[in-house]
C-alpha cells in the first residue's frame, strides 16, 4: 500500500518568488484526462496562489503527450510567456508505445530547453498504471502540476 507523502505538493509561500507580473502558457495534452486536468489544476491553483493573473495564463490542448514539444515550441514562439509548463501523462500498456512516448516526450522538452529562451517545464507523468497517476495528480503523493508551477515561477524569476 502507498504510504501518503503530502509534503510532495507543499511549498512555503514566502519562499516562492512574486508572479503577478509574469506569463505562462500551459499545453495539456488529451490523452487520459482525468489525470491532465487533475494536473492542470493543481498548476492554476498553485500559480494564482502566488500571483500570477488569469489573463496571464494561457492553456492550449495538443491530442497526447508526443504532441507537448510542438504545442510548447509554438506556445513559446507565438505567445509572448516567460515560461511555458508542459502536462500529459502517460500509463504502461501492452506494447512498446509507452516507452517511444515517454522518451520522444522527454527528449524533445529537453531540447527545447536547449533551444528556446523560454524555460519548458516537464510535468508529465509516466507511470505503471492509472492508480500511481491518480496518487500523483491530487492524490496521497500530492500533485506534480502544482510542483510544476512553482519550478515555472523559479525558472522565470532564475538569477534575478
Ligand atoms: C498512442 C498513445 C498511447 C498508446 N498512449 C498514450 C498515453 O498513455 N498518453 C499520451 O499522452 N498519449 C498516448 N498516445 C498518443 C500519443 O501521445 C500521440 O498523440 C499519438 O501517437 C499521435 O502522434
Amino acid at each position: 500500500m502507498a504510504t501518503a507523502n503530502k509534503n510532495l505538493s507543499v511549498y512555503d509561500k514566502n519562499t516562492i518568488p512574486d508572479a503577478s507580473k509574469f506569463r505562462f502558457g500551459i499545453v495539456v495534452a488529451e490523452w487520459n484526462p482525468v489525470i491532465t486536468e487533475g494536473l492542470y489544476n493543481g498548476a492554476i491553483e498553485a500559480l494564482s496562489d502566488c500571483g500570477a493573473k488569469a489573463e496571464n495564463i494561457i492553456r492550449w490542448n495538443v491530442p497526447g503527450s508526443f504532441e507537448l514539444t510542438y504545442g510548447c515550441k509554438k506556445m513559446a514562439k507565438t505567445q509572448e510567456v516567460d515560461a511555458v509548463i508542459a502536462i500529459g501523462s502517460v500509463i504502461q500498456g501492452e506494447t512498446k508505445h509507452f516507452d517511444f512516448v515517454c522518451s520522444a516526450t522527454a527528449q524533445g522538452i529537453k531540447d527545447l530547453n536547449v533551444q528556446l529562451d523560454v524555460p519548458v517545464i516537464f510535468c508529465v507523468l509516466t507511470d505503471n498504471n492509472m492508480q500511481q497517476s491518480l496518487e500523483r495528480s491530487g492524490g496521497i503523493h500530492g500533485n506534480k502540476g502544482t510542483e510544476a508551477a512553482i519550478a515555472a515561477i523559479k525558472m522565470v524569476t532564475l538569477g534575478a
